[in-house]
């Protein structure tokens, strides 16, 4: 069984998004983050960075429960464990994992600060810019990778997909990212936002 630890945001609903995909059972922690229970002692034995999502697996390897932080590494991890969400052919999954890794290290905090400028320094166009400027570059990125194939992996929808939906989901309403110049993004969002593992996902967090 695997513990989830996560809450209702962009990186949080990764992690049920895999689970449901993958067809694996979990038990579901929603931690409050208003009220900082991800920076409680308890929780930074799972994730020493206090932060979600984190997942426990009660039966890791040699026996033992492993706990995973970062959400590209539990995607991984889950990925790797019941066989699922990416390629076999060695081409086609190291692109998929590169994918997850522009993610955590591009989109994510791009997004993430672009939004944070916007919702706390509004006055402060140059702060928003960068980041925005950035973001927008980015998913131009995703753009044009999505106009040659359906999925961010290739043909086969995989953990790459399934770190960047909350994000493009979410950017619009979060700091007014226009996504309509971006119509293979639109597309794929679409494309993704219709799978039934991918509803699950997002409601069992509403
Ligand atoms: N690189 C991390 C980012 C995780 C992250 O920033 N999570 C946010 C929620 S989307 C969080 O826990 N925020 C609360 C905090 O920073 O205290 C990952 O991909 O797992």
């Amino acid at each position: 069984m695997i513990d989830v630890y996560t809450a209702n945001t962009p990186n949080g609903v990764k992690v049920t998004i895999a689970l449901e995909e993958l067809g694996q059972p979990y038990k579901l922690n929603i931690l409050n983050l208003s009220d900082q229970d991800q920076k409680q002692d308890a929780f930074a034995k799972i994730n020493p960075n206090g932060r979600i999502p984190a997942i426990v697996d009660r039966d890791g390897a040699n026996g033992k429960p492993i706990r995973v932080f970062e959400s590209g590494a539990v995607l991984l991890y889950l990925a790797e464990k019941f066989n699922g969400l990416l390629p076999i052919d060695p081409a086609l999954r190291i692109d998929a994992i590169a994918w997850t890794y522009f993610q955590t290290g591009g989109i994510g905090p791009m997004m993430g600060q672009a939004g944070y400028f916007k919702r706390n320094f509004p006055e402060f166009q140059p702060g928003f810019d960068r980041f925005n400027t950035e973001s927008q570059r980015l998913v131009g990125m995703m753009d044009q990778a999505l106009s040659k194939s359906p999925f961010l992996g290739g043909d086969e929808f995989s953990i790459a997909d399934i770190m960047h939906i909350g994000w493009i989901d979410r950017a619009p309403a979060y700091f007014g990212f226009d996504l309509s110049t971006f119509p293979s993004v639109v597309e794929w969002h679409a494309r993704v936002m219709r799978r039934d593992g991918v509803k699950r996902g997002f409601s069992v967090l509403k």
